[in-house]
Parts: structure tokens; sequence; C-alpha cells
């Protein structure tokens, strides 16, 4: 599952450069992309631009998940994400879905999707681990406490990168018991999700830590509040913000990056090869 292994200090190995997943909300209320995409043709569209620019998979979502934001049916879900992954599928795009539904993670994989990406760690649905046991996908387990209407009402820890690694870790041991394979467990620490912006730097500053659980780390941070918050801004500059987390994430050993702006994480993440490979020669 990925790309070519790497030599760094103390003897670890990481990945030349983590994966990028490029994110498509088909969404009209999506807080990122402000519903530019929500019609099929532009989300496929969008996909494919984002191929173009270097993306590895091309996550599709159906429900925003921004907190505050109320749930979406199940029926209007599926109407917004299908037609998108079958055509990406079609191209040859390695999909991932964006769902808290077995069903839809079901419907998504028999149309060809790779990944389920479940922002719930399948807290949210009792038949999503039995859906990726059966269907064989690749799933990725997010950290989460509750519903984006009271997420963070949850965000209280002692220890948050302690805590969530023991929640991502019970999440793990769960999935092993349906029968899911480990080597298709990929895990995220949910970074905006049940946390203050504290939490989520204290996550992304430990990250290393995460990677000891022995599965592959997604990170998502992509034009999140956090980042606004921290350059005293509500949008400009969260991009270049994001390109930075990313080269971190990826000397700490993150497996892959979900992030919108997939051309310039791709130009960060090739200058980091380009330094990694040139202070090892
Ligand atoms: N964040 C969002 C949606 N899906 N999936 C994973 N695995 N990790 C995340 O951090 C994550 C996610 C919310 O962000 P968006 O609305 O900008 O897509």
């Amino acid at each position: 599952m990925g790309s070519e292994l790497v030599r760094v200090g103390h003897g670890r190995a990481i990945r030349s450069r983590p994966l990028i997943m490029g994110i498509v909300n088909v969404t009209p209320d999506s807080f990122s992309d402000g519903g530019q995409f929500d019609s099929t043709d532009a989300a496929i569209e969008h996909g494919l631009e984002l191929i173009e620019q270097g993306a590895d998979i091309i996550d599709v979502g159906g429900e925003s998940t921004r907190p505050g934001a109320t749930r979406v049916d199940a029926k209007a879900e599926r109407k917004r994400v299908l037609p998108v992954i079958e055509e990406l599928v079609g191209h040859g795009v390695r999909v991932s879905v964006d769902t808290t539904r077995s069903a839809i993670a079901r419907a998504a994989a028999e149309a060809g999707a790779e990944f389920v990406n479940d922002v719930s760690g399948g807290l949210a649905d009792d038949e999503m681990y039995r859906t990726v046991a059966e269907t064989g996908v690749t799933y990725i387990a997010m950290h989460w406490r509750g519903p984006s209407d009271t997420m963070q009402q949850k965000a209280v820890y002692k220890n948050v990168v302690r805590e969530v690694r023991s929640e991502l870790k019970a999440r793990i041991a769960e999935l092993l018991v349906w029968g899911v394979d480990p080597a298709k467990i990929i895990v995220d620490p949910g970074i905006g999700f049940s946390k203050t912006s504290a939490h989520n730097w204290a996550l992304l500053g430990h990250l290393d830590d995460l990677v000891t659980l022995g599965c592959p780390i997604l990170v998502g941070a992509s034009r999140k509040k956090f980042i606004g918050e921290l350059l005293f801004d509500e949008e400009a500059n969260r991009d270049p913000a994001t390109s930075v987390i990313s080269v971190l994430s990826a000397q700490a050993g993150a497996w892959g990056v979900r992030v919108h702006d997939v051309a310039s994480t791709k130009a960060a993440l090739d200058v980091l090869g380009a330094w990694n490979k040139g202070a090892w020669s």
C-alpha cells in the first residue's frame, strides 16, 4: 500500500512521501469549498483536475461534517456520491468514500471505491465493521467522540495524545475482532473533531506517538479553523500553512494527507523528497 520507504534518523523508516488524498465534497454547504462543486459533473471534473495536479486518491464525500452541521439523509447522500465515484473509478482513479453509513460504504465498494473513510471510526453505524470485513475495502478509522452538532462539547482530555491513541487502539482491536485484514486499517487523529486548537497542535506535534500504533496514519488538517486561529485570519494563508503541516506530517511518518489544495501540497512534498534525497546521498 504505498510508496518507497526511506531511512531517517534513529533507524526509523518513513515513506519518501505520503500519499495525497484530494478532497471532493459533493455538498452544497461544505465549509471549505463553499458548495462550488455541488453538482455531479462539477465534482467529477474537480476530482480529475486534482488527479492532474498530483493527487493519488480522491476522497468523495456527500455529507458536511463541519462543527454544528446537521445530517443529510442516506438517500440524498447516496445520490450525491455514487455517480461521482462510478465515473472517477471508470477513469482509473483510486477512490475513497467519506461516509459514516455502512450502506453507502457497501455501495461505494461495489462501485469500485478502494477506501472507506469513516470520520466516526465505526461508532456511528453498527454494521460498518461487518461491511468493511465483507467487502475487503481499506478502512480509514478516524478518531471521533460524537456527531458534529455536539462534538465540541466532548473536547475534554487530560492527555489528548494518550487518549486519542488509546481510543484509536480500541477501534483497531474491534476491527480485528470482525476479521478485518490488519493491512487494510488506517487511522486518523481526527483533527478538529472534538478537539480544541491546542488539542490539534498537540496531536500534530506528537504524530510519531500515533505511528507506534503500527497502522498507517492519515492527517486531515486542510484549511481547518485552528489554522485560521493561529494566523489571525479566516481564510487567507490556510493553504500554504496546510502544506507545511503536510511536510511535517510526512517527516513524522504519516502515510497520507487529506487536502483541498493538491497542487501546493504536491510541490511542498516534492521539495521534502528532494531535500531528504540530498541529505542522504
Ligand atoms: N475531515 C473532514 C472530513 N473528512 N476524513 C478524515 N479521514 N480526516 C479528517 O480530518 C476529515 C475527514 C472535514 O473537513 P472538510 O469538510 O474540509 O472535508
